[in-house]
């Protein structure tokens, strides 16, 4: 992509997006689906009731063990490397098991087990040896193991499918477990249509991180979060994305609504826990990374203005952070002019011909490696601009270590009454 675009253009950047190109996305997103493994030797011959014991007397319990009399065969170990199996030794003859029983009556009269070498096995019983097993080697099928949750683990290679032959930096499917698409419901024609607003990111299994200025003016019940999306336009998806409602709503207090947007801070809070899995998880916050291993992920337009078109495959740009300084003399070169001050609660990142937010990008998440480790924590959200993709020019994105206090605080609230739930969840590293 030579850029990624924002959609802050909702609330806020109305004024920088032509009301025209609202209308057309709307458009196309109402006539479209949204955007977006022996022998059991069952021996049913009567035991005598003497043999039995107190079950004899009992009838009902007597027919039940009687009916359900009968020897299971001897389960054998691996051996050499799963090429043998561990059997008592007379059943091993020339490394070979007895398959037909030839001999074996002799040898329990203490007849030839001359062969077979009863050495320090790798068997478990000094009795057994390990033989050549008659059946091709297997290994232990491990039982599927359930999903745990792993904050920040990007799918380098997607999963379960990797799409070859993508272009301008185009997401694999499950690489950003975290990135959630915001969308707005609407009534069309008499039916509901899901509307794109803006990006988001899943920080707890209830907790959807995005910016204040793209649901600030919108009721909870009007909001879906969709976790696991990745191509907007069709539904081949490997795994299904999961919907969830929204149950509130909660900005930032100094949120600056009157366009200079300090404090671009919001949280949402789930209906439902999502299910978390490869390609729905969170991102995390609060532990360090490094500024040069950045990257901003959206479906945001590829170039500002009007001819700038939304991307329905999830597109990744990667970015270096820049510090404050450098970026508010950045910012004082454009028509901002030379005494605008970029407010702390932002944090600058991009500033490469071509490689940038846009407009549709807003709230999604800027992500930073953690080299030691290799997860991602969430560093930004796309906030605002001047243009897209201009050289000299970064991105501004609101500051999500800036607001981890009140985020952590906020959604500990949230969450108090939830089984399970701890605010130790914040504090682990995890
Ligand atoms: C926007 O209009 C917007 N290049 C978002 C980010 C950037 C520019 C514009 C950064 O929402």
């Amino acid at each position: 992509m030579k850029t990624l675009a924002v959609v802050k253009v909702v609330m806020v950047a109305a004024a920088m997006v032509a009301v025209g190109d609202a209308a057309a996305r709307n458009r196309r997103q109402a006539s479209g689906c949204f955007w977006w493994a022996g022998e059991c030797k069952e021996d049913n011959k009567e035991q005598e009731p003497q043999a039995q014991g107190d079950a004899g007397q009992n009838a009902t319990e007597g027919i039940s063990v009687r009916q359900h009399q009968h020897q299971e065969y001897q389960e054998y170990a691996s051996c050499d490397n799963y090429r043998g199996v561990c059997v008592p030794y007379y059943l091993c003859r020339d490394n070979s098991i007895v398959t037909d029983g030839a001999g074996i009556i002799d040898i329990r009269i203490g007849g030839q087990k001359d062969n077979v070498t009863r050495s320090s096995s790798e068997c478990p019983s000094y009795l057994d040896v390990c033989c050549t097993s008659p059946l091709p080697p297997t290994t232990t099928t491990a039982p599927p193991t359930p999903y745990r949750s792993n904050c920040g683990t990007r799918n380098y290679q997607g999963i379960d499918v990797r799409i070859q032959g993508f272009k301008d930096n185009q997401g694999q499917f499950a690489e950003f477990p975290w990135m959630t698409a915001i969308l707005k419901k609407e009534l069309v024609d008499g039916t509901q249509k899901n509307f794109y607003v803006c990006g988001g990111s899943l920080i707890h299994p209830s907790i959807v991180l995005t910016v204040a200025h793209c649901v600030g003016k919108l009721g909870a019940s009007q909001l879906t979060v969709r976790l696991g999306e990745w191509d907007t336009q069709r539904n081949y998806e490997p795994h299904p994305y999961q919907d969830r409602g929204v149950n509130a709503i909660v900005i930032h207090p100094d949120y600056n609504q009157g366009g200079a947007l300090y404090n671009d801070f919001a949280l949402l809070y789930l209906d439902s826990p999502a299910e978390l899995s490869y390609h729905v998880d969170t991102v995390c916050l609060g532990i360090p990374f490094d500024y040069n291993h950045c990257l901003v992920t959206g479906w945001g337009k590829d170039k500002f203005g009007k001819e700038g078109v939304y991307q329905n495959v999830l597109k990744k740009v990667d970015l270096p952070l820049w510090d404050y300084g450098r970026c508010q003399d950045a910012l004082r070169t454009t028509r901002l002019g030379r005494y605008f001050n970029l407010h702390q609660s932002f944090v600058c990142a991009g500033g490469e011909a071509g490689k940038d937010s846009c407009s549709g990008d807003g709230g999604s998440p800027l992500v930073c490696q953690n080299l030691e480790t290799g997860k991602y924590a969430q560093a930004g959200m796309v906030a605002w601009g001047i243009g897209c993709g201009t050289a000299g020019v970064p991105g501004v994105y609101a500051d999500v270590p800036y607001a981890y206090d009140w985020i952590v605080q906020e959604a500990d609230n949230l969450l108090r009454n939830t089984p399970g739930y701890t605010r130790s969840y914040w504090e682990v590293k995890h």
